[in-house]
């Protein structure tokens, strides 16, 4: 085989800020055939049980609620634990955070971040507590872990729950294990384009079985029984397929998470030197995931973050400004109160700043070397 061809093939193929991590077709085949033969597709079958169970012992967690995705997740996990008014949140995530607060008819209240961490400011969270506010939803943005000791002793001082949209942080641990142990509930999920995929799925963390029986009420319409409808719940179950997705994935998940430490490993020596850009120092985590490689573009640096960003495009290499619009610039969120830009200037100066590199598994050190290429000029 010609190799030389091979390999200036894929260095001219577009490159995305990710590329799913997929088990060998083989190793699904047996499970389709199952699925096939005993028809059950859907409704709690047999490898959706067997999953929820594989997640637990792999994660190191009690209990599981398997969903559709984790924006359904998100949304159920504010219904079961009957939020409701006021809820403390970041503007700097992906929009179905705040999203699934409106859903449920709760006021986001937007917090700034920590520039460190790049999550919710525990020092600033206390001045936006009002009578109204019943929980707080931090994100472990880019899977780095919030400052949960200091969220859960406020949220003690005043009586509130901490529901952690923990959808970048698949596996991630710190010294006392799960980072998903955390708070009243923790949401994961399973995008294609995250770590962990089953195409599109997510996930509850519940800390007891009775919370977990109401969540799995709750992604099933309310149905407790065939006759008993306890709550409007809704369609939120994942599938048979789906299941066999993530339990197939499961097995190869510890080598993916290795390949993406090791691409981490080598961004970081190769920008070490360049001016103006910033890598994210690595979280204090036990275990990190590497679910995202973050840049962050200083004025020192010869091109403004958009020029950079284009210039990337423009080589076909198809980075993304994550978290970039803030979620309290777009429009159904922009006239509230703490959406106001003089509030949150650290989240403003970040996704003015940031740009998200390719990181995958399978990713050549071509690619890599690519993408250095061009930032360094
Ligand atoms: N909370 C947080 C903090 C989240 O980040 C998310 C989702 C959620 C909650 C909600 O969870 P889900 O309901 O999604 O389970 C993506 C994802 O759609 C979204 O799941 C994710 N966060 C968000 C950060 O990113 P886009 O619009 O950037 O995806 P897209 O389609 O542009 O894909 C990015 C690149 O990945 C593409 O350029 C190519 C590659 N790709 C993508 C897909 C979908 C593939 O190679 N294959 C694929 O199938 O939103």
């Amino acid at each position: 085989m010609d190799t030389t061809n091979q390999h200036s093939d894929e260095i001219n193929a577009a490159i995305y800020v990710t590329r799913p991590f997929l088990p060998p077709l083989a190793e699904l085949l047996p499970y389709l055939e199952q699925i096939w033969s005993n028809r059950q597709l859907t409704n709690g079958g047999p490898f959706h049980v067997q999953f929820e169970q594989a997640l637990c012992d792999y994660l190191g967690v009690e209990h599981i609620s398997l969903f559709a995705n984790g924006t359904l997740a998100l949304i159920t996990a504010l219904q079961a634990l009957r939020i409701t008014g006021e809820v403390i949140t970041t503007p700097y995530s992906f929009v179905a955070t705040a999203h699934a607060l409106l859903w449920n008819g709760i006021k986001p209240v937007f917090v700034d971040i920590h520039p460190d961490t790049l999550n919710l400011d525990p020092d600033k969270i206390e001045a936006a507590i009002t009578p109204q506010t019943t929980a707080i939803l931090p994100v472990h943005v880019y899977g780095r872990p919030c400052d949960t000791d200091r969220i859960q002793a406020i949220a003690d001082t005043y009586g509130l729950k901490v529901i952690y949209d923990a959808a970048h942080a698949f596996a991630v641990e710190d010294e006392g294990g799960s980072i998903l142990r955390h708070g009243d509930l923790s949401i994961l999920s399973f995008h294609a384009t995250k770590v962990f995929t089953t195409f599109e799925g997510g996930a509850i963390v519940s800390p007891d079985a009775k919370t977990k029986k109401r969540i799995d009420y709750l992604k099933n319409f309310g149905f407790a029984d065939e006759v008993t409808v306890v709550a409007p719940g809704i369609n939120g179950k994942m599938n048979e397929f789906q299941a066999a997705v993530g339990l197939a994935q499961l097995r190869h998940i510890d080598q993916a998470l290795a390949e993406r430490a090791a691409i981490d490993r080598r961004y970081r020596e190769m920008l070490a030197d360049i001016p103006g850009i910033r890598c994210l120092s690595p979280p204090p985590s036990r275990r990190h995931n590497h679910a995202y490689f973050v840049i962050l573009v200083e004025p020192e640096y010869p091109l403004s973050r958009d020029e950079l960003y284009l210039k990337l495009r423009e080589n076909g290499i198809y980075a993304r400004r994550y978290f970039y619009p803030l979620i309290s610039e777009f429009p159904m969120y922009r006239g509230m109160p703490s959406a106001r830009p003089a509030g949150l200037p650290i989240a403003i100066d970040t996704a003015r700043e940031v740009i998200c590199l390719p990181i995958f598994p399978g990713m050549t050190d071509e690619i890599r070397l690519k993408v250095i290429d061009i930032i360094r000029f």
